[in-house]
């Protein structure tokens, strides 16, 4: 896709995101039903419903030939990342939504021959749409981005998830006291606009491709290293253990996470 392509797409998944941010606000506000998954910490809603149909409808309409991968499973079965695939996280932060009705996101990201060209996080209750690609750069509603500053592990805070840190994977606990102190917010997509902002020096948590698709592209596109906690790439189709950092924080937690394997 040239760059005029790109931004084409780009107006209309705004479109959508616009409108799903609209059915959100309505349904947010009336009773919710609430339905266990896995367990009673792991939860999907209506709304978590809604909005998925809602994206993938408008995605199958604009794209065809397009596959789809949704987390609650209306979209494709995905087995390889040929062709234009998009990625959909209807509602990132279900448990947030439920018990506070704040810091949870929209996500989608378009990935062409598994190169990311187009990503999106919207944090609903701040209104603001993170968004971008490396044709067009990162921008914050209508400001561009800049990289944040790459500073080392010793200089920020980390976000970290619950689990993680609990279970001291991968030598958890260690990273974090190497670093100004332990942010959890219990969303991925909003985490990771903590580190786009450079208000973290990084984030970890394991994590289902729909939950870091979109980050990982805007992430990179603002110079930040987007891996597995190893330092070897991410694997699209699958769970990983996620590290978004700077560069020089990466180079850090691995001389940890060496020490603990
Ligand atoms: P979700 O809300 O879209 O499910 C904190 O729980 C973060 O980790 C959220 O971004 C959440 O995304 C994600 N997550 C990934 N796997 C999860 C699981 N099994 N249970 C709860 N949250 C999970
Ligand atoms: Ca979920
Ligand atoms: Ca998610
Ligand atoms: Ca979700």
């Amino acid at each position: 896709m040239d760059e005029q392509a790109i931004i084409r797409v780009d107006q209309t998944v705004r479109k959508w995101l616009h409108a799903d941010y609209d059915l959100m606000q309505k349904m947010m506000h009336k009773d919710l039903e609430v339905s266990e998954k896995t367990g009673p910490r792991d939860l999907v809603t209506n709304v978590d419903k809604a909005s998925e149909r809602f994206l993938i409808e408008k995605i199958r309409t604009f794209d065809p030939d397009a596959k789809i991968l949704g987390e609650e499973g209306f979209g494709d079965c995905l087995t390889s990342m040929d062709g234009n695939v998009w990625i959909v996280d209807p509602l990132d932060g279900t448990m947030n939504f439920v018990k506070q009705r704040d810091h949870f996101a929209i996500m989608i990201a378009l990935y062409q021959d598994g190169k990311g060209v187009l990503g999106y996080i919207f944090d609903v209750m701040n209104d603001v749409l993170y968004a971008g690609g490396p044709a067009v750069g990162v921008y914050a509603n209508d400001e561009r981005l800049t990289a944040p500053n790459n500073i080392p592990l010793s200089e920020g805070l980390f976000g970290a998830s619950g689990p993680l840190v609990i279970g001291n994977i991968s030598g958890m606990q260690e990273i974090i006291r190497h670093s100004r102190g332990m942010r959890i917010y219990g969303s991925a997509g909003i985490e990771f606009i903590h580190a786009f902002l450079g208000k973290t020096v990084g984030y970890s948590s394991f994590l289902k491709p729909w939950d870091f698709a979109a980050g990982r592209i805007l992430a990179e596109t603002l110079g930040l290293v987007v891996t597995k906690i190893d330092g070897s790439p991410l694997d699209m189709l699958s769970s990983n253990l996620v590290l978004v950092t700077t560069g020089k924080a990466q180079q850090d937690i691995r001389t940890i996470v060496n020490e603990n394997v």
